[in-house]
């Protein structure tokens, strides 16, 4: 029996010797040290040896066990050592290298996201047309969203747009619309502009009502401004950006910073969805922008960015947009890079 424990010890330990990594040395471990490994299977059979061999037999079976365990050990911190020095090799990654071929056929690559790559086909058209893109902060004061657009404190106009009010009496901009206030606050006529930006509100949530959506604000102003100038430049805008068979209408409607103001709406899925708001800019906004209302005016417009995706998708819900999900978003292979 000791002579049996001895040839187990040595072959376990060559074994131990020739694991080439941690795996192997597991195999090796539960081999001879498992519960029904070989050293187990012998310290098992000494209840049946003689009382006087039991004591030798025991101790050398948990001496072979001792060693075993010993070198495992030391194997181990050796392997983990010499894989640790290896990892420059072995775990490299060249970040320069494109993906894979068949990543994005396999709809795992990444694409443009459709909101984008409608900004940037409408920040295409504006150039063409002489605006210049701004951009606005997303957390506003009240003066730049409302005070400035002639909504002033209890006005209830404030209820148009449920507002995301911050602790320190700031909120998350409403609409693009303050940036058409910080325009002027840095600018002189003539002012062509847009701003394309998301924007948030406290809505209730429905297919064409998103709580954090996108608008693009535009504005114009110079001498001798009118509608017709405006009902050019959305329906040009439409025409590259939908196509020549885009349907609208305008409707007069109400906003405090625009007089006459209109909405407008296009057709989709049947019916009329409501894609932006208008108007010339109101006496009162230009002279807090401090621009001369007898010398100047100007039109204004802020168009829904995600319905006009639904339209020139066949979205029937603005929910998808911004849900991040993949089997939505991989239909989407067009942009820059898809
Ligand atoms: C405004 O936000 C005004 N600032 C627009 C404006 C600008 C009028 C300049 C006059 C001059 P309104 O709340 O209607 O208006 O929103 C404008 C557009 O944003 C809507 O026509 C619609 O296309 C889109 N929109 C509004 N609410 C939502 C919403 N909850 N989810 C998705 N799109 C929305």
């Amino acid at each position: 029996m000791l002579d049996q424990l001895q040839a187990l010890q040595a072959t376990a330990l060559d074994e131990v010797r020739a694991a080439v990594d941690v795996a192997a040395l597991d195999v090796v471990q539960s081999a001879f040290l498992g519960k029904k490994g070989q050293v187990q299977q012998v310290l098992r059979t000494i209840g049946k040896l003689d009382p006087k061999e039991r004591g030798p037999v025991g101790r050398a079976a948990n001496e072979a066990k001792q060693a075993i365990e010993a070198a495992l050990e030391a194997r181990k911190a050796e392997l983990l050592a010499a894989a640790d020095a290896n990892l420059a090799e072995t775990e490299w990654v060249d970040a320069t290298l494109p993906p894979p071929a068949g990543s994005r056929a396999s709809g795992r690559g990444g694409s443009i996201h459709p909101i984008t790559a409608l900004v940037r086909d409408m920040e295409d058209v504006f150039l063409s047309m002489g605006f210049e893109t701004l951009d606005g902060p997303w957390v506003e004061d009240d003066h730049h969203n409302f005070g400035a657009l002639n909504i002033p404190p209890d006005h209830p106009a404030r209820d148009m747009q449920d507002t995301y009010w911050l602790t320190d009496g700031n909120l998350l901009r409403t609409h693009t619309s303050p940036v058409q206030v910080r325009a002027m606050e840095t600018r002189k006529p003539p002012i062509r502009a847009v701003c394309l930006g998301r924007i948030f509100r406290n809505e209730e949530l429905d297919a064409t009502h998103e709580n954090t959506f996108h608008q693009c604000e535009g504005f114009f102003v110079d001498r001798d401004v009118s509608v017709g100038h405006m009902i050019y430049v959305l329906e040009s805008l439409l025409h590259e950006i939908i196509g020549p068979d885009v349907k609208v209408r305008l409707r007069p409607s109400y906003f405090p910073f625009v007089e006459p103001g209109f909405e407008m709406d296009v057709t989709f899925r049947g019916d009329w969805m409501e894609l932006l708001g208008c108007g010339m800019v109101h006496p009162y906004v230009l002279e807090a922008g401090g621009i001369d209302p007898n010398e100047y005016s100007g039109f204004a417009f802020g168009m829904g960015i995600d319905r006009l995706v639904m339209v020139r998708h066949g979205v029937e819900d603005i929910r998808h947009l911004m849900s991040g999900d993949l089997r939505f978003m991989s239909q989407f292979t067009g942009g820059l890079e898809g």
